[in-house]
């Protein structure tokens, strides 16, 4: 959050926004202000990764938007040919910023997306929680196995626009409010919880209460942390000695 409102206490010192947002530490290198661009740096992360030896694997984030961008391609492309620890996870909420995926996209099943790179796929209920972690689990194991690449194409919703510089036209209030009552993926996860009897209504009460201490906290850090100092314009632009 005190990244999001641009102050010194967030991630990228405030200067990332939602876009450059990074953690070394949390191993986690960012998005990208160029839709499609992360998909590059992070098949270059597996390639860091299969390099040095180590077990890792990179995920690696994009939106049915992206997937139309040519770099994604040439990403598979030597993913695949270099069998890099990757996993692919494109988030089909199928609309981009300013039309619907089926207006934009000649084949729609964007799992399907990696077969002319010889590059496994799998279609997953990005609105089930469990489904997501399990496809998450056998992706990472085939990508750790030294197998390569694999694609998770999550079928998935979002509420709002992109932005705030999208005012979402592209679709029906209706079709909206019928995900929102009838898919929701919290509401779907604690209709779940209950009718297995793995908590009670009550249990789920102290959860969300203990959910908004969380974010509450996270406001009130963001809120207290100051914005940049004028004499920050310019450093950790650039890397030490690359100028
Ligand atoms: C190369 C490039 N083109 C256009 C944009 C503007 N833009 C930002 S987000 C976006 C839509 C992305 O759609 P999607 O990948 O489906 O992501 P979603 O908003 O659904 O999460 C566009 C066109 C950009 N940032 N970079
Ligand atoms: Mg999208």
């Amino acid at each position: 959050m005190a990244e999001l409102t641009g102050r010194v206490g967030g991630y990228s010192r405030g200067k990332g926004g939602s876009m450059h947002m990074f953690s070394v530490e949390k191993n986690f290198y960012g998005g990208h202000g160029i839709v499609g661009a992360q998909v590059p740096l992070g098949t270059g992360l597996a390639f860091a990764d299969k390099y040095k030896g180590d077990d890792s694997v990179s995920l690696t984030f994009f939106g049915d938007g992206a997937a139309n961008q040519g770099q994604v391609y040439e990403s598979f492309n030597m993913a695949k040919l270099w069998d890099l620890p990757v996993v692919f996870v494109i988030e089909n909420n199928q609309y981009a910023m300013g039309t619907s995926i089926e207006r934009s996209s000649s084949e729609t099943h964007l799992y399907k997306r990696g077969a002319s790179f010889g590059i496994p796929g799998e279609e997953v209920d990005g609105m089930d929680v469990l489904a997501v972690r399990d496809a998450g689990r056998r992706a990472v194991k085939h990508a750790r196995s030294g197998k390569g690449p694999m694609i998770l194409e999550m079928k998935t919703y979002r509420y709002r626009g992109h932005s705030m510089s999208d005012p979402a036209k592209y679709r029906t209030r209706e079709e909206v409010n019928e995900v929102r009552q009838h898919h929701d993926p919290i509401d779907h996860a604690k209709a779940r919880i209950l009718d297995e009897g793995w908590a009670d209504e009550a249990a789920l009460k102290v959860v969300d209460k203990e959910v908004r201490a969380i974010v509450a906290d996270a406001a009130d850090f963001a809120q207290g942390s100051p914005e940049p100092d004028v004499s920050e314009l310019l450093t950790d632009v650039l890397a030490p000695g690359s100028v």
